[in-house]
């Protein structure tokens, strides 16, 4: 049976956690804390959850997983099967990951964290963060869901990275940036949370942080 390692705090774990659940493939989970050390740098080789194991061998990487999972079982329509509307999913993907996760990930340290970050790093991730959200609110639809009607992958990253690129600018700016740029975002995260997928994830990821502070 497929495993995947990681720990319910990591929102990229949990974002292809949603993924196996919504679409009903079997799994177990291992729980890998942070730091990876040896042997785990053997299947995880940049030291990062998630991973999967499979009979194949393990493959890192959240959004290659997706893409792995919807290749292994194409018949549970984790994209849609029209091309057109499976690549406007994986566009919203790449923003979500690209220019949302990751922009905001570079202030976590102290949003989260305690940490304490320059005013120049700072800067250049606000203006790069009003730029993207902007972007990326061209593009989401929330209609209801954000590629359309369907509920698909791009809702597991969206719903896993949107919360807290909203948090993160709140902590630094003093502003929810996301619901600045107009999106409702918790109306969103509502939405989506009500699903028994969903649901699984938020309390396990709650249950772990209080199992571990
Ligand atoms: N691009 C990776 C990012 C995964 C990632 O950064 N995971 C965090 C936990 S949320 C991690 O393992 N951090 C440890 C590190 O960067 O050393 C993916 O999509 O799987």
């Amino acid at each position: 049976m497929i495993k995947l390692h990681g720990f319910a705090l990591s929102n990229y774990y949990n974002k292809v956690k949603l993924v196996l659940l919504e679409y009903g493939i079997a799994f177990e989970e291992v729980l890998d804390k942070l730091p990876l050390g040896e042997p785990l740098l053997a299947q995880s080789p940049a030291g990062k959850v998630p991973f999967l194991e499979t009979e194949h061998g393990c493959l890192s990487e959240s959004a290659v997983i997706v893409e792995y999972l919807n290749a292994r079982f194409p018949e549970r329509g984790i994209f849609a099967a029209d091309p057109w509307q499976a690549a406007k999913e994986r566009e919203l993907i790449a923003f979500v990951e690209t220019y949302l996760e990751l922009e905001a990930r570079e202030l976590y340290s102290e949003a989260f964290f305690g940490g304490k970050l320059s005013d120049e790093v700072k800067a250049t991730a606000q203006a790069r963060l009003r730029r993207y959200i902007a972007s990326f609110k061209r593009l989401a639809k929330f209609a209801p869901y954000v590629a359309g009607e369907r509920f698909g992958a791009a809702d597991a990253a969206t719903f896993v990275s949107l919360p807290l690129v909203a948090m993160t600018t709140q902590r630094i700016y003093g502003e929810d940036y996301v619901a600045a740029a107009g999106i409702d975002w918790k109306a969103y995260v509502k939405l989506v949370g009500e699903r028994p997928a969903a649901q699984r994830v938020n309390a396990e990821r709650k249950a772990y942080i209080e199992a571990n502070s």
